[in-house]
């Protein structure tokens, strides 16, 4: 009797992670995986990001359960926006994204991934994106980055948000950023805030960029 070759959960993964990446190839799809901790601004940049950047985008939310945060995005104007409710699960999986990338409208030019907040979890998966983006905001605490390490390790870059509250905390920023890139020396980090708009700019350039080399 012939045996049955058995594949690894880890293997199965990164089997569907590439399918997707090959999906999103084939259709010119520039995807970002967002990852952060709850309350940390996610929904909150992808709502600024829908009135200010001048691309045509879509996102796909993963929460634990309801599809609030997806509609936040569909009322600040973008259509293109489609809730993932894990059930329970910490985080979204290569298969759940696969499920989702079968009725995305595929005319855009960048997918963001909103994945669940968490730092530990998420950051486990390849899901098929071009790159991981870590959200660190200023009332969480300076210490993330020290405590967390495995997020910073694969992420490409780091969003600082709600540097509007720096005055009222305790935070030391330059302390954040030099942690993020004993991790990755090449981490590109903006500094943002959604009530100021201050640090969009740059990212919305550096995303822009970024799409040319993918
Ligand atoms: N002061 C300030 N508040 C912000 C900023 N960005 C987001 N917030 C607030 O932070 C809270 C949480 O924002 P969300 O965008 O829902 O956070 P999230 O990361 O999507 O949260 P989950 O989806 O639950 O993980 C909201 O009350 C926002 O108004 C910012 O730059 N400055
Ligand atoms: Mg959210």
């Amino acid at each position: 009797m012939k045996k049955k070759l058995k594949i690894s959960a880890y293997e199965q993964n990164n089997q569907i992670a590439s399918e997707n990446r090959q999906f999103l190839y084939n259709n010119d799809i520039f995807a970002i995986n967002i990852i952060g901790s709850p309350g940390c601004g996610k929904t909150s940049i992808l709502e600024y990001t829908a009135g200010n950047f001048k691309k045509s985008f879509g996102v796909i939310i993963g929460d634990v359960k309801t599809a609030l945060d997806s509609n936040r995005i569909i009322e600040a104007g973008n259509n293109f926006s489609y809730p993932i409710e894990t059930g329970g699960g910490c985080h979204i999986s290569p298969a759940m994204l696969k499920e989702k990338l079968k009725i995305i409208n595929t005319d855009i030019d960048f997918l963001f991934i909103e994945n669940v907040g968490n730092l530990v979890c998420p950051s486990s998966f390849d899901l098929g994106e071009s790159f991981k983006v870590a959200v660190l905001s200023v009332p969480e605490g300076d210490e993330k980055v020290r405590k967390y390490p495995s997020l910073f390790l694969k992420s490409e870059a780091v969003i600082i948000n709600k540097v509007d509250l720096l005055e009222f905390m305790d935070y030391d920023i330059d302390q954040v950023e030099k942690d993020c890139r004993i991790h990755n020396p090449k981490v590109k980090i903006f500094r943002t805030s959604v009530k100021t708009g201050e640090g969009f700019p740059e990212l919305f350039d550096f995303l822009s960029e970024r799409r040319k080399h993918f």
